[in-house]
């Protein structure tokens, strides 16, 4: 019996010596100390024993038993030790190591041309005012002389949420509802920079969503001199003082009369290039006097009060002054494109 005992004893401290895990060690102690395991059994056999042996195998095999606790004791304290160190070694910080930079946004090329397209008409005195892109028909067609018939009130042409709810084709409605707001108070004089949505087909000069800056301006005495001179202010900011302007007549139902706007060429001065296909100029406004209707409509009295008004595309805008040949490079957000503009 004691001879077993001291086997057992050898063999536990052995498997001891060899665990590498606190689990390996865990199944060791339940194997040998546990109360399936063999000590148990002995210990429990013990009645057979004569009253002689009893007291001898009954202390073998208490030191037994504490002689495995205690190496299971110790090899606990340290694999725990080994352990920790382990974690202390992965998780040492270099405090020393430089920081890593972290990268660095800019503000998108058509933001920068909008914002640049703002100061330009902050500093003329204009207040920039701005609305929401779904918009009710009343603010985007009617109020702006549209008739029922026209063809941009076309489902095929309008992207519509309800019958009388569609996304704005142009931002227009800000500028009814500025109007309206005002009750008929003057000077109005805002632009109105924002996104736009028509049913095109996308293609290197036409997107189904673009930005779009409309200028109003409604005071007594406000005539078509006012927004040329405006306009040629306008484009010398933008483009450079040594460019010109020329207006040609044109038809919008919201103006009457209606102008559009053409800059001479930036490229080659209005020699003729191939950016403004042999003729020096470029078109990139629409503009007018504010219809008389269109006034009424949003509580201005035609006869005492006139303005005009203008819209231009700021995509157009930017590809020009920027060379970019392709509307989809502006929201296809290539990093290799938007790199380009962190400068300017
Ligand atoms: C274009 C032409 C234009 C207007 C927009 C306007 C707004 C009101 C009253 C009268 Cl509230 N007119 N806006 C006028 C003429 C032209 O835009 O080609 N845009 C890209």
């Amino acid at each position: 019996m004691k001879d077993k005992l001291l086997a057992l004893q050898d063999e536990a401290l052995k498997l001891l010596e060899q665990a590498d895990s606190l689990s390996a060690l865990n199944d060791l102690r339940v194997k040998y100390l546990g109360k399936k395991g063999p000590l148990t059994e002995i210990l429990r056999g013990m009645g057979a024993l004569s009253a002689e042996e009893r007291p001898v195998i009954g202390q073998v095999a208490n030191e037994v038993r504490s002689a495995i606790e205690n190496a299971v004791q110790s090899k606990q304290e340290a694999l725990e030790a080994a352990e920790t160190q382990k974690r202390l070694m992965s998780e040492t910080i270099d405090v020393t190591l430089p920081g890593r930079a972290p990268g660095k946004g800019a503000v998108h090329p058509l933001n920068k041309v909008i914002e640049e397209i703002e100061d330009i008409f902050l500093g003329m005195g204009f207040k920039v005012a701005e609305g929401p892109e779904v918009e009710q028909d009343y603010y985007n067609f009617e109020a702006l002389n549209l008739p029922q018939n026209h063809p941009a009130r076309d489902m095929q042409d309008s992207f519509y949420v309800t019958e009388e709810i569609l996304m704005r084709t142009h931002t227009s409605p800000v500028q009814v509802r500025t109007m309206e707001s005002m009750k008929g108070e003057v000077p109005v004089k805002i632009i109105c920079p924002g996104r736009v949505y028509r049913r095109d087909d996308d293609d290197a000069t036409h997107s189904h969503m673009f930005t779009q800056i409309e200028g109003l301006v409604i005071d007594k005495h406000i005539r078509m001199s006012d927004l040329k001179g405006t306009l040629l202010q306008f484009v010398q900011e933008m483009f450079g003082p040594e460019t010109r302007i020329r207006m040609r007549p044109s038809f919008f139902p919201f103006t009457e009369p209606s102008a559009e706007v053409d800059v001479s060429c930036m490229m080659c001065k209005g020699s003729g290039c191939r950016v403004c296909k042999q003729t020096g100029w470029l078109e990139i406004l629409g503009s007018g006097m504010v219809h008389p209707r269109v006034l009424e409509m949003s509580g201005y009295d035609p006869k005492v009060y006139s303005g005009f008004a203008f819209g231009m595309g700021v995509e157009r805008i930017a590809m020009l002054k920027y060379g970019i040949d392709d509307i989809r490079h502006f929201y296809t957000n290539d990093i290799r494109f938007l790199k380009q503009f962190v400068h300017i």
